[in-house]
């Protein structure tokens, strides 16, 4: 009854941000993102008959509260879905920063979709793994598939069609990211309430649910045609109208510090002096330089020398999550 299932995580070109419906987790927007190699998390789920609650350890830490809560009440799903009314422990452990910007929720819902309905003697296809990892985190649900991913809004209340798809595999185009890492702190704002918050209270809200369609038409027609230059514009467009919104909302959220900002004009300076290199940025203040290979030494040695970077990790893209082990 025990299974480990390992996850990337992902960034999106196109932001999701904002939600149709609270309860299911169900996006108001769709979204692309590129699932990101050597970023991820393992999670190993043990339903064990022996023990009186669930047990979760994130990082070698045992956490309880809001955190614990959200992992129970996913587990709750998979016991109704399995019929399998056992209490579980839980151990996800993260090979990058938790909880700043680096989508860690995207890949920890997945694993724990995936390494959960494993143990709970689950068959889920792909679809419903990501319908699954969706109603953890909206972004889980594109970590399920590997290299570039769409993930749909759907338009059922029931969520059986807002799921991910792979528009690519990892291998259709070699595009890689820099990540400056900026700040090694908690962010303030959950992504869940930042998202809330801009709901209720931005003037701009509206605008951007209006606009999506058009920028996700533009980006599947961007990646099948492989143009750099534009997919690089269409994710800095989107970044910004997305920190726009988050920025518009009262009070207005500021995810960015100062080093984001030098980051973000470093790249742009680099791109005017004919270096092919554009941003993307989530909820949070690490920058990701996107670019293509034969750049990523001489953007990496211009970011580690801006004030206030404290590391530049480098991802290409990566796999679908998968299950790594079983013992029953
Ligand atoms: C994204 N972000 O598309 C956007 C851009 C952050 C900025 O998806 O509430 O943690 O769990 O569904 O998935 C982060 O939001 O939010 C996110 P929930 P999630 O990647």
């Amino acid at each position: 009854m025990k299974a480990t299932a390992k996850a990337n995580s992902n960034i999106a070109l196109i932001k999701y941000w904002g939600k149709r419906d609270k309860k299911l987790n169900l996006p108001a927007v769709g979204s692309i993102s590129l699932t990101l190699e050597g970023l991820h998390t393992v999670t190993s789920v043990n339903f064990d008959a022996q023990l009186d609650k669930d047990r979760v350890k994130i990082n070698d830490v045992p956490v309880e509260g809001i955190e614990k809560k959200r992992v129970s009440n996913f587990l709750d799903i998979i016991r109704r879905l399995s019929g399998k009314n056992m209490a579980a422990q839980v151990i996800s452990t993260n090979n990058f920063p938790t909880a700043a910007g680096l989508a860690s929720s995207a890949s920890a819902f997945a694993a724990l979709a995936f390494a959960g309905s494993e143990a709970a003697g689950l068959d889920l296809l792909p679809a419903q793994l990501s319908e699954l990892a969706r109603i953890g985190s909206g972004s889980a649900a594109r970590s399920v598939f590997g290299g570039i991913v769409e993930m749909h809004k759907g338009l059922r209340e029931d969520g059986k069609d807002a799921v991910a798809h792979q528009i690519a595999a990892k291998d259709y185009w070699d595009l890689r990211l820099l990540i400056a890492v900026t700040s090694r702190a908690k962010k303030k704002t959950a992504s869940t309430d930042g998202m809330t918050l801009s709901r209720e209270t931005s003037p701009y809200y509206k605008a951007w649910v209006e606009t999506a369609e058009d920028d996700l038409a533009q980006m599947r027609s961007i990646i099948k045609e492989r143009d750099f230059h534009k997919l690089g514009e269409l994710s800095e467009y989107s970044c910004l109208k997305m920190h726009a919104l988050a920025l518009s909302s009262n009070p207005g959220l500021l995810y960015w510090n100062s080093t984001t900002l030098a980051v973000m004009q470093t790249i742009r300076s680099m791109r005017e002096n004919g270096l092919p290199v554009y941003f993307t940025i989530d909820a949070g203040p690490q920058v990701k330089a996107l670019c293509e290979p034969q750049h990523v030494q001489s953007i990496k040695t211009a970011l580690v020398e801006i004030h206030g970077v404290i590391d530049v990790l480098e991802s290409g893209l990566g796999d679908d999550a998968k299950v790594i082990e079983v013992e029953k």
